[in-house]
């Protein structure tokens, strides 16, 4: 029977002795599998403990919980502040701040020109008006730059996510700004997203003495050829959650200003009067 240390254990897992295989996953997997096997000796982690983990990690994986994981363990947003940091010390700062993606992305929703209404279930709410312009950093307009956004739903659901409550592509539009830069679209004010009751993430943040919710946000990626893609979201002003996010992921310059209009008469002037179905 072979005897060998920790080291040696570590050197086999990562068939270190072969030239084979891809060094950078060796890099990665390396640290996290030591830092692991330390944990497990510094905490003296017990078997019970490490197959409850082991459970969890199963029911997580299952339930296709891992975004939600990494945004409430505050990955996510490392990601964020770590590219924030790079453009600074490469003096590329400038424009609308960024955000995290999220889980909850769904590629290839109905594109259009200039404007879109994105709420097409029937659903009691407020109506949001939102007019925005793609402008480079120096504020000139790009035309035909794509606007994708996403939303969820006035319980906070996400369509796709719901187990299929909404239709496909419910609160999810592409729209391309026209010569000025400029887009507009028609939904509902959204509410803000919970971590699914007795999911993995919700009982992972539970044991952690924390809640998994985020404030009202409307989720961007603005795209032009020849610019980098802007992932961000956007924040419903007076939500309790905005700074106390499960994801960490609002920023100050990201809260929107909103004008309240109660006249039928205005808003119907507004158009967008008929859903893009
Ligand atoms: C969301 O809606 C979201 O935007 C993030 C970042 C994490 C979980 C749910
Ligand atoms: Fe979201």
């Amino acid at each position: 029977m072979a005897e060998f240390s920790q080291a040696e254990l570590l050197h086999k897992v990562l068939n270190t002795a072969q030239r084979e295989g891809d060094e950078r996953v060796r890099a990665i997997v390396g640290r996290i599998v030591g830092d692991l096997f330390r944990a497990i000796d510094d905490l003296d982690i017990r078997p019970e403990e490490f197959w409850a983990a082991v459970g969890w990690a199963n029911k997580a994986g299952a339930g296709n919980e891992f975004g939600l994981i990494t945004a409430g363990l505050g990955l996510d947003r490392l990601l964020d502040i770590r590219q924030d940091e790079a453009e600074r010390a490469r003096g590329m700062g400038g424009g609308t701040e960024r955000a995290i993606e999220g889980p909850l992305y769904v590629a290839g929703a109905p594109l259009s020109q200039g404007e879109a209404r994105l709420d097409g279930d029937p659903e009691q709410g407020r109506v949001l008006f939102m007019e925005g312009r793609v402008t480079d950093v120096g504020g000139r307009p790009l035309a035909g730059a794509v606007v994708d956004v996403w939303h969820a739903n006035t319980r906070g659901e996400y369509s796709h996510f719901d187990g299929g409550r909404q239709r496909p592509y419910n609160l999810r539009r592409r729209i391309v700004t026209d010569a000025d830069g400029a887009y507009r679209y028609r939904t509902l004010i959204p509410s803000g997203y919970g971590v699914p009751e007795g999911s993995a993430t919700g009982d992972l943040l539970g044991r952690l003495g924390r809640h998994g919710r985020r404030p009202a946000h409307i989720h961007y990626f603005v795209s032009a050829e020849g610019f980098r893609t802007l992932t961000t979201q956007l924040n419903i002003p007076g939500d309790t959650y905005l700074d106390d996010d499960y994801a960490f992921a609002t920023r100050d310059g990201l809260v929107i200003g909103l004008e309240q209009h109660s006249d039928p008469a205005q808003i119907a002037a507004r158009g967008l009067s008929e859903p893009f179905f």
